[in-house]
């Protein structure tokens, strides 16, 4: 599964920051709103401890990295232009906004934690601020999965099978599955003759779809001008710098530190860049500020239920056909099954599937096995 997270927010909340910092890209930061006006994209990655640890050999990553035990897995990241009130209608940047979040599997709404005017907000008025950024975003789907209804309703209605595969008709320009389709309709109560749909109903199902099946995670910026977080923090959103995030990717650019999460600096530091790496490292010690790489491995493992996977040719050896050591590390569904990681590794494999054999303990699977976070999977097929 590709994985791609969107960052969006208001005009100057950072995001073009941040962008740069998860994904060593330059672009424009600028202290003006409307600095970004197309959405870049970039790599950037989660981390999760890697089974070559286990063999006691080196893993070849044909993507991505592994450093003293941690595996980096790519995941794709969109610098979304600022969102303001109306954007949902084509406001601002808004068409260019919208049409970027279409391809993301996952949001970050990143929150200024000072004003226009230039005012550090209360923690209540982040969430605020957080709400209407959601609200758009909530009713620009609304108002595509409403626009032209009844025609959509007399398209589909030679359709026999469910709901679902009706309401897919219409819901597939924004990526969202069938099985996700399901999971929105039984999450809510929503009637089951088309035509009798109204606002509400629309309203509904795109809270769901932009929200819990598209997850969004508030975090909030700046964290280096606060002195307190614990308030925003127990209102569930996380605290970051953008700021440091760059300064450290900058600082091991430069060589001034080799590790870019125990920030040790290196003989190159000078003493004031070595205090300023411990006013940083003080900041994450403390819990005040988080790194934006466990938040992000979070978002996809544990908000979005996936899973990280290893298929290998050799189930002994861990390696591909050239001899690679964990060559490919997949983000799958935890509701995936072998033949799911057949198909994501090719379609001709996933057509082809006869069985899978399991890395650690040699036993057979059958295609509707589940996969397991960390799990290492040789599939034969024909
Ligand atoms: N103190 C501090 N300033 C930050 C931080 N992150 C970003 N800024 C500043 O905030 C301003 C806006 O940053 P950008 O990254 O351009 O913001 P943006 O959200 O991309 O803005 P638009 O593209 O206009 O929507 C710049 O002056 C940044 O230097 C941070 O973590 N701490
Ligand atoms: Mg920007």
């Amino acid at each position: 599964m590709e994985v791609v997270v969107g960052i969006a927010g208001k005009p100057n909340a950072g995001k073009s920051t941040l962008f740069s910092a998860m994904t060593g890209t330059m672009v424009a930061i600028g202290d003006y709103q409307f600095t970004t006006t197309e959405t870049s994209k970039g790599i950037a990655y989660i981390v999760s401890r890697c089974p070559h640890t286990e063999i006691h050999k080196d893993c070849s990553p044909r993507r991505g990295k592994c450093f003293s035990g941690s595996r980096y897995i790519p995941v794709e990241i969109l610098d979304i232009p600022g969102l303001i009130e109306g954007s949902g209608e084509g406001k601002g940047m808004g068409n260019q906004f919208m049409d970027s979040i279409r391809g993301a599997s996952a949001m970050i709404n990143l929150i200024s934690p000072i004003s226009d005017s230039k005012e550090m907000l209360s923690a209540h008025e982040m969430e605020l601020g957080a709400k209407e950024v959601e609200n758009e975003i909530i009713y620009w789907f609304s108002s595509r999965l409403g626009s032209e209804w009844d025609k959509f309703c007399r398209k589909v209605s030679h359709i026999q099978g469910p709901l679902e595969e009706k309401l897919l008709q219409k819901v597939g320009f924004f990526g969202i599955g069938l099985g996700e389709v399901k999971r929105i309709l039984n999450s809510g109560n929503f009637p089951e003759n088309l035509h009798a749909w109204n606002e509400e109903n629309m309203e509904n199902f795109s809270r769901i779809a932009m929200t819990v099946i598209r997850p969004i995670k508030r975090i909030v910026n700046k964290g280096d001008l606060l002195e307190n977080t614990e308030e925003i923090r127990s209102k569930n959103m996380n605290v970051i710098s953008a700021d440091y995030e760059l300064s450290i990717q900058r600082a091991y650019s430069a060589g001034i530190i080799n590790d870019m999460e125990t920030l040790e600096p290196t003989g190159k530091a000078t003493q004031k860049q070595m205090d300023a790496l411990e006013r940083i490292q003080s900041d994450y010690r403390s819990g005040k500020i988080n790194r934006i790489q466990n938040i992000l491995t979070d978002m996809i493992k544990i908000q979005m239920e996936n899973v990280i996977v290893y298929p290998v040719y050799d189930e002994s050896k861990w390696c591909d056909k050239d001899g690679r050591v964990l060559p490919d590390a997949f983000i799958m569904k935890n509701t995936d099954t072998a033949l799911d990681l057949a198909f994501a590794v090719h379609t001709e494999i996933g057509e082809g599937f006869i069985r899978a054999i399991n890395g650690r303990n040699r036993m057979i699977l059958g295609k509707n096995y589940e996969l397991k976070d960390s799990d290492v999977i040789r599939i034969i097929s024909k």
